[in-house]
């Protein structure tokens, strides 16, 4: 009954009166109508996503004020086959962005300063934030260290206007911090997430549902989160290039190309997004794979992939602010099949050499070196989680997301 707290208003809150006369069945119908449109405002919640502008970067220019104004890459040396956790924007007109090579980054921007990462500093001013939010609501979801989801519909201060909340988390970040973010308000996540990312840096965007189509059918998919860049060009081959272009497709049409992904897609680009806010979720494992270009054959070359996967394991997890204490492999060969083995990790950890130690003893005693192998797969269970746990993003079923 109550969409509109799920959709475009003027799409699906009936217009009043649009019934038959006012004849006594015309009576009942507006009568309903206005019981529909009142139940939609009272249901509309008020979501606000919070996101630090450059995080990692932006601590180490704050600790560091030598740094201000420069192009800062934060992440492995470039000479050390490392990546690019995050980089100031001066760095990312040059092109540098997350998860990029440091090589290709210091080819781009050799100017560039290299910071290695503080994890344990970008945790202490992760859980400070935290603290702000909880001024307001308990009813916080942290996606990773630096993002936040906040339904303030019904908050402590009893402040009705969202957008006031967003403003004063905002000045109180960045008095607490000295560090800036940027704000989307909306009535539900995807819209509020989507509204923090439109202004960055040190942004602050209401999405209402009179102007959420506007700002969608503008959007390139690329930028629709839960859109990944394999997907967004898959997308552009057919010709779906914007938000409006996707709301143009049927269904039965997205669901044939994107499997149970093309369903979301339908959904959010009409505004529905009915996830709630939960402020606290215990993930089981975190995981991350590979489907390789070429199957492999050589042992020292798989041992360089799980090299590669612990890696990228162990940053997400520093990242997520989680350790583990069981570790997965998993091989698929060639035609397929496929075995997964785990073992125990002496203590939980998430330091990539003892990911990495475990992983090789793990594919060792368990590859069958006659076969080849077309995807490697690396995940830690037995999470330890403390009530400042994260919650792990959600997996769309996209393959460039590369979750086991
Ligand atoms: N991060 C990482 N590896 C990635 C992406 C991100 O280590 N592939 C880390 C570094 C970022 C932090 O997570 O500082 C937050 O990620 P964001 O995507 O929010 O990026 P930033 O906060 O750096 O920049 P923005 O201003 O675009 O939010
Ligand atoms: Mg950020």
């Amino acid at each position: 009954m109550h969409r509109a707290r799920a959709g475009y208003g003027q799409a699906d809150i009936p217009e009043l009166g649009s019934g038959p006369g006012l004849c006594p069945l015309g009576l009942i119908c507006f009568l309903l109508d206005v019981f529909v449109v009142y139940r939609s405002l009272a249901f509309m919640k008020k979501i606000i996503h919070i996101d630090m502008d450059a995080y990692f970067a932006a601590i180490e220019i704050r600790e560091n004020p030598s740094l201000k104004g420069k192009c800062v890459i934060v992440g492995g040396s470039p000479h050390s086959r490392g990546v690019v956790s995050t980089c100031s924007y001066e760095a990312r007109k040059y092109g540098v962005h997350s998860g990029m090579s440091s090589f290709q980054a210091w080819k781009l921007c050799p100017q560039a300063v290299f910071v290695h990462s503080s994890f344990k500093l970008y945790g202490e001013i992760s859980k400070q934030i935290r603290e702000i939010f909880y001024t307001w609501t308990d009813m916080v979801e942290p996606m990773s260290l630096d993002e936040a989801y906040l339904d303030v519909t019904r908050n402590k201060m009893n402040e009705v206007d969202p957008e006031k909340i967003a403003r004063m988390i905002k000045d109180e970040v960045m008095k607490q911090t000295r560090l800036s973010c940027s704000a989307g308000v909306s009535y539900n996540k995807f819209l509020a997430k989507i509204g923090s990312d439109l202004n960055k840096p040190d942004g602050l965007s209401v999405i209402t549902a009179e102007n959420a189509q506007e700002i969608l059918f503008a959007l390139p998919v690329g930028k629709f989160h839960g859109i990944g860049k394999v997907t967004a060009a898959r997308m552009q081959k057919m010709g779906i290039k914007t938000g409006k272009d996707l709301y143009e497709r049927s269904l039965r049409e997205l669901i044939r190309h994107f499997g149970k992904a093309g369903h979301f897609y339908y959904n959010v680009v009409r505004g529905v997004d009915d996830r709630e806010v939960v402020n606290y979720w215990e993930p089981k494992s975190i995981s991350c794979e590979n489907t390789y270009y070429e199957d492999i054959g050589e042992l020292d070359e798989l041992l360089r992939r799980i090299r590669a996967l612990a890696e990228k394991l162990s940053t997400r997890m520093y990242y997520k602010n989680i350790q583990g204490s069981n570790l997965i492999l998993k091989i698929k060969y060639a035609n397929f099949e496929q075995i997964t083995r785990s073992c125990s990790l002496s203590e939980s950890s998430a330091d990539k050499e003892i990911l990495y130690q475990a992983a090789e003893q793990l594919l060792i005693s368990n590859w069958d070196p006659s076969r080849k192998v077309r995807l490697l797969g690396l995940g830690v269970g037995k999470l330890d989680c403390d009530k400042d746990c994260d919650q792990l993003e959600l997996d769309l079923p996209d393959r460039e997301h590369q979750n086991i």
